[in-house]
């Protein structure tokens, strides 16, 4: 079964096969990871996503990862919070699973993942990181594909979100 890393870092510049990018519907680029994707990959990225028509919340479409070290990134749109009772928990679980579905796709054995919806977008850390963690682990469980995903953590609050799930006892 695959494994499950996490690391504080900015996720721009991070070996890894592919990097999922906290998008906007447009995939026009914008602020936050989003922002820092688009200024490390270069103009040849936003060139190609203009021709993708868009994504829809929950869904995630592949591009080229440019001048970044990843040779693709994964788009996807998160949820805008909203309290909770908007489907947020579950557009945020199909972020996860489409994006681990185009990998599988792709046959690439790295994934880096930043912590969707809980910027800018006003996800609760804890619980976007719980669904994370579990939508992570139901597909390591079923699908060679990735063999190693990475959960990158801007800042400490978003480490220690993650740390606790992770080294929690399994069940
Ligand atoms: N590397 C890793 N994580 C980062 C980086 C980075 N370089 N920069 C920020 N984060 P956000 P959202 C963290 O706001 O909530 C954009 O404008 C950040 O600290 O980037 O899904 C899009 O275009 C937070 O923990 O994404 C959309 O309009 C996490 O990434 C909107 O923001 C997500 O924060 C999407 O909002």
């Amino acid at each position: 079964m695959g494994s499950i890393e996490l690391v504080q870092a900015d996720i721009t510049t991070l070996t890894v096969d592919a990097i999922v990018n906290a998008a906007n519907s447009s995939l026009l680029g914008g602020g936050g990871v989003d922002g820092a994707i688009h200024r490390a990959a270069g103009p040849d990225l936003l060139k190609e996503c203009r021709l993708l028509g868009g994504c829809e919340p929950g869904e995630a479409k592949v591009t080229a990862g440019y001048r970044l070290p990843a040779r693709w990134v994964i788009h996807t749109v998160g949820p805008v919070w909203r309290g909770g009772r908007s489907g947020e928990e579950e557009v945020l679980r199909d972020c996860y699973r489409h994006s681990l579905e185009q990998m599988v796709r792709l046959r690439a054995a790295s994934v880096a993942f930043p912590s969707i919806s809980t910027g800018l977008y006003g996800y609760p850390v804890e619980r976007a990181a719980r669904v994370a963690v579990q939508e992570v682990q139901r597909h390591l469980a079923e699908s060679p594909w990735p063999e190693r995903v990475v959960f990158v953590a801007f800042d400490p609050a978003t480490y220690e979100a993650y740390r606790a799930l992770l080294e929690a006892p399994a069940g």
